[in-house]
Parts: structure tokens; sequence; C-alpha cells
């Protein structure tokens, strides 16, 4: 078993559950059941640490601590990626990238700890001096989905260390195993117990419970939007703040006068690399007319020439669906989709069985349809034309997401029209799925609020406090009904 780590002790529950390897299509771990109690213990834990010893430290010391967690992630790299892509199904060549981003990400979050500078205000009065310092928002809860549970939960880790806060994470149920090893492994780089908690289970009472939690001063959260709105609801029973990361459904605008094999390149590992099951996943592409045959034949060649298999073994492209679930839901929307589109590849398992589902592209199916609406969350891709470029933004636009986009064009001019018009968190410009810890990452509309990386994602953890400073060493009376009115 892989225990819970709760005020720097590992914590068994009390009772156990196994977790899915989607290849193997049976569970290859057991990991614990919190109960309500022990989410109460590591908001406890978490909350004595911000108090004591954690709390007492300068932000140079936390970034030092930050920076001996980097190397700690590099020197267990191997056995944090082996074991992400066992429990999720990812493609190991995916993973051992994302632990190496993980220790980026600390690295830069290290160096603003100690950079957290306050301001002073002229107050208007020469005797009242105004600062503004800004102070640790106190206990986050962060509640993690399954698709990248240790990258995700390390934009809001990092931001949230270098802030002075503590955390309470919650990982997925379909894939809980990385997080709560990283938790045993974050001890090492010699941070004070109740740093950092994990609470685990099967149920998805856990994630409530934690968010419900009055010792919990703001919620991280990443998923689908029904689940978002859930959170908002129950983090709202005692006034905390909120950041929710939610799904998308990512628009590409091919023009005419775009470099055809860079944008084909880039749409399909936005969309086919992790079995499509990111947020940021481009599910929608729109082409103009003029060269929609040659790109949709091209985005088909390297759709067809992904490799599926063992997510172990370094050749897979891609791996399993992580969880039976998510595969039916991908499968029956694609079903729907032959109503009114065509498939111009993949729609099944390939033959492997499982959970595989391969590379898919349908086009025609209309801006009305479920597939063009809602996330899939899989290796789906969407494929229809535009002739005008007012017309290709109405179309990307409509939708009730807007997490990103990407515009594959050489003229700079439209870059910046296109660009500015997009309602989108995030556009790539001849490029895709571009993330780094300096630059800040959120969405707009239903895929939600806030935003995780740069220094926009360090706010998220910090409030500002107003101090008055009296400078004249008289009695002064605020009130003016009292006596004299004071400024
Ligand atoms: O996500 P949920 P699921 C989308 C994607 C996918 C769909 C469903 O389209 O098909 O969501 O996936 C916890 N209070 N994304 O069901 O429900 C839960 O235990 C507090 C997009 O896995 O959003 C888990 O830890 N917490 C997305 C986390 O919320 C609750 C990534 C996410 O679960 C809770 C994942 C509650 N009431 C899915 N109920 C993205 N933006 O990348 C559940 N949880």
């Amino acid at each position: 078993m892989i225990p819970m780590t709760i005020g720097g002790k590992a914590h068994h529950g009390s009772a156990e559950f196994g977790s899915l390897d989607p290849y193997a299509g049976e569970p290859w771990v057991t990991l614990p059941e919190a109960s309500e109690f022990d989410v109460n213990d590591a908001v406890e834990a978490a909350r004595a640490a911000l108090d004591g010893e954690w709390g007492a430290l300068t932000g140079r010391e936390r970034g030092a601590l930050m920076r001996r967690l980097s190397e700690v992630i590099l020197a267990h790299a191997e056995d944090l990626a082996q074991c992400e892509t066992r429990d999720n199904g990812k493609a190991i060549r995916d993973t051992r990238g994302q632990m190496k981003l993980m220790a980026t990400h600390y690295d830069y979050f290290a160096g603003l700890a100690d950079k957290l500078d306050g301001r002073i205000v002229d107050t208007g009065s020469p005797e009242l001096v105004g600062f503004v310092r800004r102070e640790p928002i106190g206990v986050v809860g962060a509640i993690l989905p399954w698709n990248s549970p240790l990258v995700i939960l390390t934009a809001k880790l990092s931001a949230a260390l270098a802030a002075g806060c503590t955390m309470v994470a919650k990982p997925s149920e379909h894939a809980s195993a990385a997080v709560l090893m990283f938790a045993e492994l974050f001890a090492e780089a010699g941070f004070p117990p109740g740093v950092f908690n994990t609470v685990s289970g099967s149920s998805r009472e856990v994630g409530g419970w934690l968010a419900r939690h009055p010792g919990v001063n703001h919620v991280s959260f990443t998923g689908s939007d029904v689940t978002g709105i859930a959170v908002a609801h129950s983090a709202a029973s005692h006034i905390a703040p909120v950041t929710l990361e939610l799904g998308g459904k990512s628009a590409h605008i091919v023009f005419a006068d775009a470099d055809i094999e860079a944008a084909c390149q880039g749409i399909a590992a936005g969309i086919f690399l992790s079995a499509g099951q990111s947020c940021v996943a481009g599910s929608r592409v729109l082409v103009h007319r003029s060269i929609s045959h040659e790109v949709t034949e091209r985005l088909v060649d390297i759709a067809n020439s992904l490799r599926l298999g063992d997510p172990r073994d370094p050749n897979t492209h891609i791996g399993p669906i992580c969880f039976p679930g998510q595969r039916e839901k991908i499968g029956r929307m694609v079903e729907s989709a032959r109503i009114t589109g065509e498939i111009l590849c993949g729609g099944d398992d390939g033959g492997l069985g499982g959970l595989f589902f391969r590379p898919t592209i349908v086009s025609g199916v209309g801006t009305a349809a479920e597939l063009w609406r809602e996330e899939v969350f899989g290796p789906v891709l969407a494929v229809d034309t535009f002739d005008e470029e007012a017309e290709a933004i109405t179309i990307a636009n409509d939708s009730a997401y807007g997490l990103a986009a990407g515009v594959w064009t050489n003229d700079l001019r439209r870059t910046w029209r296109v660009s500015s018009a997009l309602r989108a968190g995030t556009v790539w410009v001849n490029t895709y799925r571009f993330l780094n810890p300096s630059m800040p990452f959120g969405g707009v509309k239903s895929s939600g609020y806030g935003k995780v990386s740069g220094t926009e994602g360090l706010s998220e953890f910090l409030v500002e406090k107003a101090i008055w400073l009296d400078m004249t060493g008289q009695p002064l009376n605020p009130f003016p009904s009292f006596g004299a009115a004071h400024a």
C-alpha cells in the first residue's frame, strides 16, 4: 500500500481500495480510504505547520527548501514517472518529460518566495503611513484530476509554497498513487511536517469533505465543470475563495498562408498525445477551405502513424484510456457523431481491446453536434472549414468553454487581430500545448476562473493586509461624531 501523508506521518486509513492499471486491466496497488476524521486531521496538521515552524521561515528559507525539493524530484523522476504511467496509462515518454517540468516549477517559484514585496501607500495625510503587506492565504485544499496528477498538483503546490501556504491534496480516485508517493518524498527535502498532506479515497465524498472544511482558506480545483460548480458551492459555505481549472473545447484556426506541416504536427500533438486526456486538447479544427483537403489528409496520415501500446514502452505514443467509464464516454460520443459526420480514421480500439481508443478524426459533424460542442477528453478531433477570418473567429468563440486556442498563420497583423478576438485564457500562435511556470494559465467562461503559474498564479495564494501607522504620537479619534474629524 502507498499510504497517505498527514502531519509528516504515514496514514493507512481505516480501509483500502485497489487502483486500476488501465493497461493490465486490473488493480496494481492498494491505497487508503480516508475518513472525514482523516481529512480533519490533515487540515489541522496543515494549520499547525502554518502557525508553527513553516510559518516562521523567511521567504529565502522557503525558497531553499523548494530548490532541494526540485533536486529530490529529479533524483526520483524515473520512479515517479513509472508510478504515474502505471496508474493512469499515460505514455512513459510523456510522464518522463513531465517530471522535468515539475522540477522546473519548484525552481521558478523558489525564486519568487523571497520577492513578495508589499508597498507603501500615500494615505493623503502626512501623519498616517499606509503599508500593504502580502501574506499567505493559509491552508489550501487542492482537488486533482487523473489525467496529469503530478504536474497539475505541482502548478498549485509550487506557487502555494512560495506564498508561504500549506496544503492538503486530494488526488482523483482514478489515479492517486503518484501523488501519494510524491508526498512520501516531500519530507526528504527537509520541509517541516504538515506543510504538504494527502488524503485519498475511492469515494468522491473525500473531495467534498475537503472543500467544505472550514479550516481550508482556498480551494484550488482542476476537473470537470459540473464538479467545479459543486466545489465552488461547498467552498462558499465558509466563504473560501476558489480557483477553478475546468474543461475545454479548444479550437485551432488554420489560415491559407500557414506552414501546413507545422500546423498538422502541432494539431496532432495537441489532441492525440495523452490520448486526448488533456484539458488543453485542441479538439476542434477550422481549416481554410482552400487547404482543407491537404490539411485533413496530412492529419489522417499522422493519426494513423501513431503507435498505441504498453504505456511503459518508450516507443509507445499513446497508452490506454485511464478508466472504463471514460473509455465508454469516448466511444459513445464518437458513435453519435457518425450520424451527421464522417469518420476519416480511428473510431475504435484498432483490435487492441482493453481501454484503447485509436486517434480519430471526424469531418463535417456540424457545429450543433455534441462532438463539436462538448468536451470528449479523448483522442478525437472534429474538423470543419471556413472562408473568412471573421467567420472562423465567430465559430471558434461559439463555445461554452474558453480554455485555449491555436492560430496558424504567417501574417503578423492577423496574428494580433485573431489572438485578440479569441475568447480563451491561452492562445498559441504557430505552436501548441506549451506550458511553463512563468506563463499564467487558466480559462474564461465555463473553463473556470483564476490562474496557476506565473506571478498571477502566485497571487491566488496571497492576501493583502492594509496596515495603518500613526506618526503623530498624539491620541487621535477617527470617529468625527466623538471629536475632531481625522482625515
Ligand atoms: O472529473 P471530476 P471526472 C472532465 C473530462 C472528463 C470529465 C469527468 O471531460 O470526462 O471531466 O471526469 C473530485 N466535491 N475532466 O469524473 O468529477 C474527484 O474525486 C469535491 C477535465 O474524473 O471533475 C476528483 O478528485 N470534489 C479535467 C476531482 O474532483 C469532488 C480533468 C475531479 O473529478 C466532488 C478531469 C465533489 N462533490 C476531468 N466530486 C481538466 N480540466 O483537465 C468529485 N470530486
